[in-house]
């Protein structure tokens, strides 16, 4: 090749390798990670995304010189010259690639290794997930429950999943990863967030009519916040039962996604209005306080006329007896008010 080809190619190279590194790096693609390990996994896809465009630029810049310096005149019908091949070429378009590949393989052992590791001191939740709501339980701490996930910045956190149901998936997009909720077996993930903060916490698995309310926070604290909740929360529960609030029930279990409640500044629609509970109980010709507990544990034993059947869950007859009356008495108390 003469030289002026040679200065065209590493020039149209650059050029092609520019565009394509702005419009990698310009672009917000990926939400600022707030875990450590999806600071790694950043880090892999970045590695393997660079390759990519240092070998499109290459690639494209030689189709572009081949166009440009081997154009055949328009009245040029005769063929090409034969060529025998390249033995340096070949070389170097087989031990280059496969270098590269094997180190994106050896970064992503490292960063799989290193994002398993868990620390001595980890700390264990339990997630349950059920059509359509998130709770989280610390079994550090007598069992508490939340309905948000809060953690301490920093710290090494293993989540153990549990469906009631059926498939759930759990995604913190600034956590960098995704974790499938599979009914029969108990899948974890492992944690550390590395930035205060709070994150949307999003189901990405459809799973039936509420799947797109099935969402919560989780809330990164620095410790000594993380200490005072939990120690206001442990005071809450171990006091004895007034404390278990019927509001929260609600809100936990995700009634709000498929139920209008004022109370509960709830809006759904695709289940009948709770606020009207005595009317319907009235034309269901049961007494309130019955109707309202039947309807939540056994809701295909009477229908409300003009909805589904099999739509509202049947899980909800596991709950806690304690919760269970909460919850009653809560509609209940909502609705005579509504
Ligand atoms: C996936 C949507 C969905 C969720 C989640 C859901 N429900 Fe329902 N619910 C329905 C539908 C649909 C009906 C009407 C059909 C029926 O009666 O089974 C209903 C009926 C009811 C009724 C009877 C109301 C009437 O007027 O007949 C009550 C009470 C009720 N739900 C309470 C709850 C409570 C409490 C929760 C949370 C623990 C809940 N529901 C969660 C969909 C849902
Ligand atoms: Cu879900």
């Amino acid at each position: 090749m003469r030289r002026g080809s040679v200065l065209a190619l590493v020039g149209l190279g650059i050029l092609a390798g520019g565009i394509a590194a702005a419009v990698a790096v310009l672009l917000p693609w990926l939400p600022t990670p707030a875990s450590r390990e999806a600071g790694r996994i950043d880090f892999v896809f970045w590695f393997v995304t660079v390759i990519c465009i240092v070998i499109f630029a290459v690639v494209a810049a030689g189709i572009l010189y081949a166009v440009l310096r081997f154009r055949a005149a328009p009245d040029d019908e005769s063929d090409g010259p034969p060529t025998h091949g390249h033995t340096g070429l070949e070389i170097a378009w087989t031990l280059i690639p496969t270098l590269l590949v094997v180190a994106i393989g050896i970064v992503s052992a490292i960063v799989l290794a290193k994002n398993d590791a868990l620390a001595k001191d980890t700390m264990h939740i339990d997630v349950t997930a059920q059509q359509f709501a998130w709770s989280f339980q610390y079994p550090e701490a007598n069992g508490l429950t939340s309905g948000t996930l809060r953690v301490p910045v920093n710290r090494s956190i293993l989540l153990t999943f549990t469906s009631k149901d059926v498939i759930h998936s759990f995604w913190v997009p600034e956590w960098g990863q995704k974790q499938d909720t599979v009914p029969g077996i108990h899948p974890t993930l492992h944690i550390t967030p590395d930035r205060v903060g709070r994150y949307p916490v999003i189901c990405t698995e459809l799973c039936g009519l509420g799947h797109a309310t099935m969402r919560t926070y989780a809330i990164v604290m620095t410790q000594k916040a993380f200490d005072a909740w939990l120690h206001g929360q442990t005071k809450a529960t171990s006091s004895p039962n007034p404390s278990i609030s019927g509001a929260a029930v609600f809100k936990n279990n995700g009634c709000e996604s498929c139920h209008t409640l004022a109370a509960a500044g709830a809006t759904g629609n695709v289940g009948p209005d709770l606020d009207t509970l005595p009317q319907s109980a009235q034309k269901a010709g049961q007494p309130l306080q019955q109707f309202v507990e039947t309807s939540i544990t056994d809701p295909n034993a009477y229908v409300a006329p003009g909805y589904p059947k099999n739509v509202m869950p049947e899980t909800f007859k596991s709950l806690p007896k304690d919760q269970l009356d909460a919850l009653v008495q809560y509609l209940i108390q909502s609705s005579k008010k509504g």
